[in-house]
């Protein structure tokens, strides 16, 4: 019978000083991969930026230096790290491993790649997703920083499973990566999980003792603080690799670097049922290895996860709508005043000191951002763009119109299509979550945001309204950058509807389709956008609208090509925010006139509503 067993390994590290040149590094890993490879390794995971010292943890405000920690161009042949690859190309052993990546783009990442060693090719690469700590370092001199987010770009690549050939006979493994932090996320693993991961590769550089970073107490003992952490590790590893009925490998950056900066060790190799099958001793170089029958998946992945059967994504919305916490209403005004039960309640995490004067939290703001088409990808962007601009108290939650409404809307049957499918579906949601208020994320005067107005007295307003009044606030002047020729003639309509025609400098067609926004070459995009915004400005244009939701994220090019003195309001953010301002002063949708509710007088009529 032909055996779907692999031989993995993780090379662990000790520690990797600052002044350590690269070449002495190299030279540890070409042992340790020939150390494996003795040992009959078909597989050697080296940890998260191998090559160098973990340097996201010094402030490095030298361009040069900063430049140095990064491998340019392709790492598997250049001079820095081709020796790597050539040893697994010779030892016929497959590779992964991290490293600070120079993007041809020039944007930075921290990634990591699998290299298949018979082919020579790179069959994966993995860019960090979440990246932990903090832009700006800690005031504290003492303080151990992470400077993830100031060096690297978040991954944009995401969660990508992928096959290995030439290892098991049975099958090609199923293999994916994630690096450090991700472990501690749930939603990482099952990203792969839902791909039928059988290993997950995971690199890491972990602090033992970093109070300031994981907000633990600082009069901690250190000791005690590095098993904490240990424990963390080891928990989420084997946690993630028992949900998802996967092997996975996890190889360590560990010792103590600089003499100062402890990294725990705790490299390992889990099973799918969560077993430990080999574990590092020490915390300095050194290989774990171990057989892993990737048969042992099956009994997970096929009963207690066997995802197709039992989950239910009806109820997984918020994962994906949801970044930030979003507790249950209070109990009730009175007591979420009183100041003996603040931050006693069960239902309550507030620890407001309790003080007589203490006036309540704002109440969460919750919008709902409606897109009207039937495509998930760009309420995705939307969210995805918007949501780092929101205010802590508000939250944004996303909703695309089911079918039958149109992919896209580009003409008034469209527009007419789309707003009864997007209003049949949010009708009996608003009733169930009822949000603070509605965005209805299509640039144009849609006709989902009058029926929604009847029918709700929260606050609604569409991305074209609340771009004007955004646009009307910056210039005196605006222009829009419309899609099609077609839209554009309608947007001149629209305008006239909303009553600024007077401040309207121009619209201009960029030519594309709301879909090619999205498929079309990004440069192409980006070209077709900035000529249109040019030539709006050559027409008076103080303030330059973008005339789509799939606009948002070509804000920054278009800005780029207006110059300093043009302003360029995206339509989403402003509608966010402008109903995030009228939430908060109470506002409510008037009922005496056009916007009172047209079910009471279809129900006289006899009629069902919707
Ligand atoms: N390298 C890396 O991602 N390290 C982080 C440090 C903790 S951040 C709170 C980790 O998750 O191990």
């Amino acid at each position: 019978m032909p055996s779907s067993t692999v031989r993995l390994a993780a090379a662990q590290m000790g520690a990797t000083h600052r002044s350590d040149p690269r070449k002495k590094t190299l030279e540890r890993m070409l042992e340790l991969l020939n150390d494996a490879a003795s040992q009959g390794a078909e597989v050697v995971l080296f940890p998260e930026i191998a090559f160098t010292t973990f340097f996201p943890r010094y402030l490095i405000d030298d361009a040069d230096e900063l430049a140095s920690w990064f491998e340019h161009g392709d790492v598997t042949t250049s001079g820095n790290t081709a020796p790597l690859f050539d040893k697994a190309r010779q030892l016929g052993v497959d590779i992964s491993l991290g490293f600070a990546e120079a993007a041809e783009s020039g944007e930075r990442f921290n990634s990591s790649i699998y290299y298949h060693a018979k082919s020579g090719n790179v069959l994966s690469k993995y860019r960090k997703i979440h990246l932990p700590g903090d832009f700006e370092p800690f005031d504290d001199p003492e303080a151990v920083n992470q400077l993830e987010k100031r060096y690297f770009k978040p991954g944009d690549l995401g969660f990508q499973a992928f096959r290995v050939p030439d290892l098991a006979e049975s099958s090609e493994p199923i293999m994916g990566m994630m690096i450090c932090n991700d472990r501690r996320w749930t939603e990482a693993w099952r990203c792969l999980g839902l791909q039928g991961v059988e290993v997950v590769l995971c690199g890491y550089n972990t602090p033992g003792f970093a109070p300031h970073l994981f907000g633990s107490d600082k009069n901690a003992d250190p000791k005690q603080a590095e098993q904490t952490a240990l424990f963390h590790h080891k928990l989420v590893m084997q946690h993630g690799s028992y949900t998802n009925a996967t092997f996975s490998v996890c190889a360590a950056r560990c010792g103590v670097d600089d003499g100062k900066y402890s990294l725990i060790g705790g490299s390992c190799i889990v099973g799918p049922e969560g077993d430990i099958l080999a574990e590092a001793k020490t915390v300095e170089d050194e290989i774990v290895i171990a057989d892993c029958d990737l048969s042992a998946c099956r009994q997970g992945k096929t009963r207690t996860f066997d995802f197709a059967r039992h989950r239910r994504v009806e109820h997984y919305s918020r994962i994906v709508e949801q970044t930030g916490i979003i507790e249950p209403p209070e109990l009730s005004d009175t007591t979420s005043h009183s100041p003996s039960t603040n931050g006693s309640h069960p239902n309550s995490n507030h620890q407001l000191p309790p003080s007589p004067a203490a006036t309540p939290p704002p109440k969460p703001i919750r919008i709902l951002l409606c897109n009207p088409n039937a495509t998930p990808s760009m309420t995705a962007s939307c969210l995805a763009l918007t949501t780092p601009t929101l205010p802590p108290d508000v939250s944004l939650h996303a909703f695309t119109a089911p079918p039958p409404a149109p992919t896209a809307i580009e003409s008034s049957t469209d527009n007419v299509l789309s707003a009864a499918a997007a209003f049949r579906a949010l009708l009996p949601l608003q009733n169930r979550e009822n949000y603070s208020a509605v965005l209805v994320a299509c640039f144009s005067d849609h006709a989902l945001i009058r029926m929604l107005r009847e029918e709700l007295d929260v606050p609604v307003i569409g991305i074209m309204e609340a771009s004007l009044f955004a646009a009307r606030t910056l210039g005196a002047r605006f222009g829009i950058v419309a899609t099609s020729h077609r839209s554009a003639i309608g947007h001149v309509d629209a305008v006239r509807q909303y009553g600024m025609e007077a401040f309207c400098a121009g619209i201009e067609s960029c030519g594309l389709g709301v879909l090619g926004l999205e498929r079309k070459p990004r440069e192409e995009v980006l070209g077709a956008m900035q000529d249109a915004a040019r030539r709006l400005v050559g027409r008076g244009a103080e303030v330059v609208a973008l005339g789509c939701a799939g606009m948002s994220g070509v804000k920054g090019a278009v800005e780029e090509a207006v110059g300093a003195e043009v302003r360029v309001v995206d339509g989403v953010v402003a509608g966010v925010q402008h109903l995030v301002g009228v939430v908060r002063m109470g506002g409510r949708t008037a009922k005496g006139g056009l916007f009172a509710s047209s079910a009471v007088v279809r129900r006289a009529r006899g009629q069902g509503y919707i």
